[in-house]
């Protein structure tokens, strides 16, 4: 009977691969691999996958995304590719890829790679967050990599604006690892599970994480602080001339209002700062903060009939310094 490569144990789901004889079959290997296209995609989140895999001369283990449709911004690469795991051989590490027309060469090579060392004889935890702005991997929430969207550089840059698929696959024997050795069969892949998540509409708002993300920053005088903050260890403070922190929005209701708020301070009087949100599919809001101790200021936006993003601002217009905590977007 047919040999199974991809089943269920009872408590993993398993992919291998062998070079068992199949009759009336002259393939001289087989292998297993799941995909949820047609089912299961998404935009933007997280995915977290617990998996081993065995290592061997040929192997080719992975877990990863491609778009749906696989036609999106034209054929591969320039379709992009999110590979959250590929491991060839016995190779002591593993890689993170991305791959579009503007990181991947003609031999399909790409210089968005990064190879992170993983436990080689256990269950690992490889997860990806897929913002707007960049997407990240780690290995047992550790962050090895980060591929940024450049502002500008298009579709070819950053074609990871539409619905991706997941693929975990045994592989092997072609490609990247070379031929198959087959005194290191059979090869196999154990998934214990795959977990997705979609974005928080809004988040780190107190910048208690340490870290900016997943604000982006403009005019380049923002970082968090350990100094000045309202409430718990941590803030964020502008200084030098313009400068802004920016959070976009995904996931948000059209036709539908929200407040978003927070609470600044400035370093002398007569400056000011201003919290903010534009590109929601309505007229752009702001309200400002004036004073040397903290106060609250908020705005409510409603978004537009077809609007689901938005980007919420925290804005310094002038030289000085000002320090903001707190913020928050409630649905009204
Ligand atoms: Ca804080």
């Amino acid at each position: 009977s047919l040999p199974i490569y991809a089943s269920q144990d009872g408590s993993n789901l398993v992919l291998r691969m062998d070079n068992a004889v199949v009759a009336g079959d002259p393939v001289a290997y087989h292998a297993g691999g799941v995909k949820s296209m047609g089912k299961f995609s998404m935009t933007y989140g997280k995915v977290e996958v617990r998996a081993k895999f065995t290592q061997g001369r040929g192997s080719w283990p992975a877990i990863w995304m491609m778009p749906e449709p696989a036609t999106a911004y034209g054929g591969w690469p320039a379709c992009g590719e999110i590979d959250i795991m590929e491991h060839v051989n016995n190779e002591s590490v593993m890689y993170h890829t991305i791959h579009n027309s503007s990181v991947t060469n003609a031999n399909g090579g790409s210089t968005a790679s990064k190879a992170a060392t993983y436990n080689t004889t256990d269950y690992n935890l490889y997860t990806m967050i897929w913002s707007p702005n960049d997407i990240r991997f780690y290995v047992n929430n550790v962050l090895q990599y980060t591929y940024a969207r450049v502002s500008g550089g298009g579709t070819q840059q950053w074609p990871f604006d539409v619905p991706f698929y997941l693929i975990l696959n045994q592989a092997g024997g072609a490609g990247w690892p070379g031929a198959i050795t087959n005194a290191d069969l059979p090869f196999s892949m154990q998934v214990d599970y795959v977990r997705v998540y979609k974005l928080p509409l809004f988040s780190n708002g107190d910048f208690e994480s340490g870290t900016i993300y997943p604000w982006t920053t403009w005019g380049g005088g923002s970082s968090v602080v350990s100094t000045d903050a309202r409430t718990g260890s941590r803030c964020i403070r502008e200084t030098g001339g313009e400068t802004s922190i920016e959070q976009y929005l995904t996931g948000l209701t059209p036709n539908t209002t929200y407040w978003f708020g927070g609470y600044a301070k400035v370093s002398t009087a007569g400056q000011s700062v201003s919290i903010g949100v534009k590109n929601f599919g309505g007229t752009a809001v702001n309200a400002t903060i004036g004073t040397t101790s903290y106060s609250n200021a908020s705005v409510t936006f409603t978004t537009g009939a077809n609007n689901t993003t938005a980007t919420v601002y925290f804005y310094k217009p002038l030289s000085g310094t000002v320090y903001g905590d707190d913020f928050y977007l409630e649905k009204l």
